[in-house]
């Protein structure tokens, strides 16, 4: 294989916006002609069905990717679709999959040409100029392979000897907690378990993980606030609901599914209210995909009936209006209030409503960017409404108020009793298809003294007490000297972290970095002194053990777990399985343990039966995970069963944010997933529903934030980020793109601008980076280069 055309040298560089003058490169293809048009299309339908064709073109497999469509969230031998974690349909009325699953699974389904000969071919040096589309384009791994500083390749090594320099590397250590163990949101159930029961026997809880960048501040919230870090929320709720409030979430890219059921909530007269700063498409219309008459006729549904365009960071100040404006409508009508709800259930009412009495409306106002009488409106809504669901996503928690703002969040929907029934409650929109599995089972760098008395008991393993690392903390670690391998389960963590220049010294500075990937990508290219790719089999791939072929386990946003199974022969015979690869590396490096490492990997329902034992919910899980639909871990908040220290529901009066004004000629810049991605993954360089075509290196502006500056539609910026710690960092080559959004505010793609976030930029309150409130200064392009 030869080079992608802009293999340019300074590429790399390109790519993070160092080049003063230079068109930035983006992290899609190669960059062409570029354009701007208003989308006027309905969500999902004919766009999203054209966009699947090109995919499964492109991907050059159409039979092979369309079998695995059929099959895809299906309840009776399907798999889970490896992109988002929205729940199947339970009735299995509908056919489950939307145009980002299918691009997704068909990603997946490449065949394994980053082999030994094309890593033969490529130095790393090379490869480091490739864009990341190109390098995932590639193909998927084929086997493992060392990194050789010789040569600055990466070549062929076996399995038992990668497995025996993880375990000689990890025991040379002084300490267990010299080592940090990272896992992005796809890996499955069982895996997750035997990684952190690996890691623990080891003797360290630096678990980070992808959790930490994206709802950690939504766990840590609903904890504290109704005694579990997950929603209350099903999709029978989802269809009892009279208003649906989505708040910062872009889902007909994110979540498309949720889209179906939108629809559904409109023909029954629900009210469904977007709070965004865009306005995105899942706010106006869509073609339900599986109405294929609806298809056929053009026939759209409508997904959204009230927009508030908030600005960046004021969702907090937002909901405290509408706490305001119906606690005074209480003072002549104190029906509106579930005053028995709030009087048997909660705690801290009286002081809550004290504190929103003394917020003067001028202060919600300039906080959330949105007019009083605005916010009355939808308090109005949300009085006329029997049963609200609150949804939301990153938008809400990618701050430094992310806690806050959840927390008022379930305040709103206490005063009227919205937890805990029908139709009713909180729902975090979680991203990585397994991301909330992860943490069920026990991938948390802060995990509770329960769930480690129980392992212990169980595992007969003396895991450690004390708090490990979380993501920023790990790269903080690596960087100082004091952690020295890192082991990533997954993830692309060299770009989905804040910081590259700083994040990449530090991967830099391991001893040993082990990467388990299905596919080529940037954290291969920033890698410690001594590094190992170790290719494994994804969830499309059939999974054959000594005990025949083995399922794995995955949780939804709705707390269902259900059993997914492989559908096609493994990309390539090499590969192993994410247990295997686990129980492999834990071998090497526990050579006593008394774990059964290979009996689990036989069998992966000898690891459920373990894990039947250590956590809460999967009794008889074996059994139960084969159900049609699985099953749902109980969730006792839905029950008004509340385990937090008071025993009630908690209301919260957090201060309101000081934040919102970046200051004299500064804009708060917030970063976004295009439609045509998933995380660090780019397909293309479009984002159809916002009408980009061609170009990714774009700073979304208000008209009137551009004209101040000087600048017309496409005109090249630079844009300068004031980290917390006074630092500056700039990407050069941006094009400015006119888009509604409030003035003040403005919107880039992540992860191209992550180099943007410092890595003191980091909230303290759930010590996720800020990546949604970056304040920033954009100019005119330095010096104007060639151009692009
Ligand atoms: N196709 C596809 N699906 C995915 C992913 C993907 O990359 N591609 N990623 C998966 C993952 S890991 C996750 S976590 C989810 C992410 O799903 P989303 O949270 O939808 O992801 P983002 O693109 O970051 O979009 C954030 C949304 O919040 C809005 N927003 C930004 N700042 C604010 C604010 O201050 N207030 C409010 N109210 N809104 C704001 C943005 O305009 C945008 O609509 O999606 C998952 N699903
Ligand atoms: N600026 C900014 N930064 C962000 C965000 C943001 O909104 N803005 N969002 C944050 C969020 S919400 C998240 S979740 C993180 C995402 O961070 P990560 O989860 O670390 O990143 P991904 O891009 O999802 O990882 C993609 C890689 O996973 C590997 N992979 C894919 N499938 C499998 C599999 O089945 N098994 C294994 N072992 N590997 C597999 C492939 O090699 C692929 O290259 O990014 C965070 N970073
Ligand atoms: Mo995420």
């Amino acid at each position: 294989m030869t080079s992608p055309a802009d293999g340019r040298p300074d590429a790399e560089r390109r790519m993070l916006g160092g080049a003063p003058g230079e068109p930035a490169l983006g992290r899609g293809p190669a960059p062409g002609d570029y354009s701007r048009h208003d989308y006027h299309h309905p969500a999902a339908g004919w766009g999203a069905s054209r966009s699947v064709a090109h995919v499964l073109r492109r991907a050059g497999e159409p039979v092979e990717g369309l079998r695995a469509l059929l099959v895809m969230n299906h309840e009776d031998g399907g798999f889970d679709c490896p992109g988002c974690a929205w729940p199947d349909d339970p009735s299995g009325l509908r056919l489950d999959i939307c145009e980002n699953g299918i691009k997704h699974a068909t990603w997946e389904l490449a065949p394994a040409k980053a082999d030994r000969d094309f890593f033969a071919a490529h130095t790393v040096a090379e490869l480091s100029q490739w864009s990341d589309h190109d390098l995932e384009a590639v193909g998927r791994l084929a086997e493992p392979m060392a990194y050789d500083p010789g040569s600055d390749t990466y070549r062929p090594i076996s399995w038992e000897d990668a497995f025996a320099l993880v375990g000689e590397t990890l025991r040379g250590l002084d300490s267990p907690h010299r080592a940090a163990f990272y896992t992005s949101g796809r890996l499955g159930n069982e895996a997750t378990f035997l990684y952190q029961l690996w890691v623990r026997e080891y003797g360290t809880n630096n678990m980070p993980d992808c959790s930490n960048m994206c709802h950690e501040a939504s766990g840590r919230a609903l904890t504290a606030a109704i005694g579990t870090g997950k929603g209350t929320v099903d999709l029978n709720d989802w269809e009892q609901a009279d208003a649906i409030w989505l708040m910062g979430d872009n889902a007909a890219t994110n979540a498309p599914r949720m889209l179906t059921w939108l629809a559904e909530a409109d023909r029954r007269g629900a009210q469904l209210i977007h709070v965004n700063p865009l306005i995105e498409a899942a706010s106006r219309r869509t073609i339900v995909p599986h109405e294929f008459i609806d298809m056929a006729t053009f026939r759209t549904t409508r997904t959204g009936t009230m927009n508030v365009q908030v600005r960046i960071g004021g969702d907090l100040a937002l909901m405290r209006g509408v706490a305001k404006a119906v606690l005074e409508r209480a003072e002549q009508t104190p029906e509106v209030l579930d005053r028995d709800f709030i009087a048997r259930y909660t705690h801290g009412f009286e002081e809550y409503r004290a504190a929103v009495a003394a917020t003067p409306w001028a202060d919600l106002v300039s906080g959330s960017g949105v007019e009083e009488q605005a916010i009355r409106r939808l308090a109005d809504s949300y009085l006329a409404s029997e049963r609200v669901i609150i949804a939301w996503c990153l938008g809400l928690t990618q701050h430094e108020h992310g806690v806050d703002t959840i927390r008022e969040i379930v305040n709103v929907l206490m005063l009227r009793g919205n937890l805990g029934r029908e139709g009713a409650g909180p729902c975090p929109v979680r991203g990585h298809s397994n991301v909330q599995g992860n943490r069920t089972c026990g991938v948390n760098n802060r995990p509770d003294a329960a769930f480690l008395d129980r392992l212990a008991e169980v595992c007969g393993i003396d895991p450690p007490r004390e708090p490990g690392l979380g993501t920023v903390g790990t790269i903080e670690a690596m960087r100082r000297g004091e952690v020295k391998v890192f082991v990533a389960l997954g993830g692309n963590f060299a770009l989905a972290t804040p910081d590259q220049a700083y994040t990449f010294e530090a991967l830099r500075a391991c001893e040993l970095t082990v990467q388990v990937s299905t596919k080529l990508n940037r954290s291969h290219l920033v890698h410690g002194r001594r590094a190992l790719i170790l290719p494994c089999l994804a969830r499309t791939d059939e999974d054959h053990q000594a005990g025949g072929v083995q399922g794995v386990t995955v949780e939804d946003s709705m707390s269902m777990v259900h059993i997914s199974y492989g559908m096609k022969p493994p990309a390539s015979p090499h590969l192993r399985s994410e247990c295997a690869i686990i129980a492999g590396m834990a071998e090497a490096t526990l050579p006593g343990s008394r774990t059964p490492w290979q009996d689990y990997v036989d069998d992966y329902d000898r690891v459920r039966d373990t894990m039947a034992r250590v956590l809460d919910g999967f009794e008889d899980f074996n059994a139960r995970a084969r159900h049609p639909h699985g099953f749902r871990i109980r969730q006792l908040a839905r029950e008004r069963v509340f385990l937090t220290a008071s025993g009630r529901a908690e209301f919260a009066c957090p201060p309101l944010p000081d934040d919102t004004d970046p200051g004299e000629g500064r804009l708060l810049l917030t970063t976004v997933r295009s439609h045509d991605q998933f995380n660090t993954t780019i397909y293309s360089n479009d984002d159809r529903y916002r009408g980009v075509k061609g170009l990714r290196t774009i700073v979304f502006m208000n008209e009137g934030d551009m004209r101040e500056r000087g600048l017309g539609e496409f005109d090249l910026v630079d844009i300068t980020s004031i980290s917390r710690d006074g630092s500056r960092r700039t990407v050069h080559g941006y094009r400015a793109v006119r888009y509604e959004i409030p003035p003040g505010c403005a919107a880039g793609y992540m992860p191209e601008l992550n180099v943007l976030c410092g890595i003191a930029d980091v909230s303290t309150q759930s010590a996720q980076p800020v990546t949604k409130h970056l304040v920033v200064e954009v100019t005119p392009a330095r010096e104007t280069g060639a151009p692009g």
